[in-house]
């Protein structure tokens, strides 16, 4: 049995810079081979097989990759197409943060302001995702034609080949552009990580450990900020409260002052201007906020 992992992540699209990013952002040298179907990183027991979003939910229920990175909306499908329990065939390790969109039913511009989901009763709807629309019918007792389609979904209704849409969305330009209004929200959708129920050896397990740790500490780097500031000593207590996330800050004397102090911190927020002038209101001065690259907690 191999010692190696290997994960599961879109070759070309939307979600794949932001997933090869975050490898590399835990340290993983990759070959650049822009051809290749597979990555095998330097100096860590790791292979990125490179493949359509779609396939990835089956290759992580059926233990050939370990891990996967993929949107809900896919992932989703997929477990539905297996009518299997979601929990018997893969589990969830974390969410990414990125490749946020929602599914949503769409229906043209004349039918806007329509908001009862009886209106689709009777109804064709094209999408490319069939069963989580057939569930959402079933569920809300609505009865419509559903249209597998791939591809094009958002020209359907202006082919006259359906009357209705399901399809991901995100700035709803594509929808606008194509006639056409959301009517109603399936599915809110994101990438998650996800990890095969298959048994790992020690070595895999071992190595899934130290990866996991170093994604969770580039996610927590990317939301943590280190933030200095001066400021006299009695403002202390006021610029916590306005940086609640701010935790055990180290306060040094500042020489040849009186009672002013450096506020050195690790803040677990954002930190946003509105922030930085309430600190200044509150007496802080020379505010600077530094990014934070990793954390290993
Ligand atoms: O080739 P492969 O099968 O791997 O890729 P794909 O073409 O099936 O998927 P891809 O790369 O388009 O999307 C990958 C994943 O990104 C999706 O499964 C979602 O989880 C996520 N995602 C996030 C999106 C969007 N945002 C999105 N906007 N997927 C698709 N879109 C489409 C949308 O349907 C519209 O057609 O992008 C277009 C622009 O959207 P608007 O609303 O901003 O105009
Ligand atoms: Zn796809």
């Amino acid at each position: 049995m191999s010692s190696r992992i290997r994960i599961a992540v879109q070759k070309r699209g939307r979600i794949s810079d932001r997933s090869i990013q975050l490898l590399s952002d835990c340290g993983l040298v990759f070959e650049t081979n822009t051809q290749a179907l597979y990555l095998k990183a330097d100096q860590f027991p790791l292979d990125v097989m490179l493949v359509r979003d779609d396939d990835i939910p089956n290759y992580i229920f059926d233990g050939v990759c370990d891990l996967g990175i993929v949107g809900t909306n896919v992932l989703l499908e997929k477990v539905l197409e297996k009518n299997q329990p979601a929990d018997s065939l893969y589990e969830e390790v974390k969410k990414m943060g990125f490749g946020y969109c929602r599914l949503s039913i769409a229906v043209p511009k004349e039918f806007a302001g329509k908001t009862d989901l009886s209106f689709l009763n009777g109804k064709r709807i094209a999408t490319s995702y069939p069963k989580i629309l057939e569930k959402f019918l079933r569920d809300n007792k609505i009865e419509s034609k559903v249209i597998p389609i791939h591809g094009a979904v958002e020209i359907t209704p202006a082919l006259q080949i359906a009357d209705a849409i399901c399809d991901l969305v995100s700035s709803g330009e594509t929808l606008r552009s194509n006639g056409l209004v959301e009517f109603k929200t399936v599915l809110e959708c994101e990438s998650v990580l996800i990890r095969t129920k298959k048994a790992l050896n020690d070595a895999q397990i071992t190595a899934s450990t130290r990866l996991l740790q170093r994604i969770s500490g580039v996610q927590l780097a990317n939301q943590t900020k280190y933030i200095m500031m001066n400021a006299p000593a009695s403002a202390l207590k006021r610029i916590q409260s306005v940086l609640p996330g701010m935790e055990n800050p180290s306060v040094i004397p500042l020489q040849g002052t009186d009672n002013r102090v450096a506020i050195h911190a690790v803040a677990r927020e954002n930190i946003f201007w509105e922030t930085m002038e309430q600190l200044k209101e509150a007496g802080a001065s020379s505010i600077l906020v530094l990014p934070i690259e990793k954390v290993i907690q």
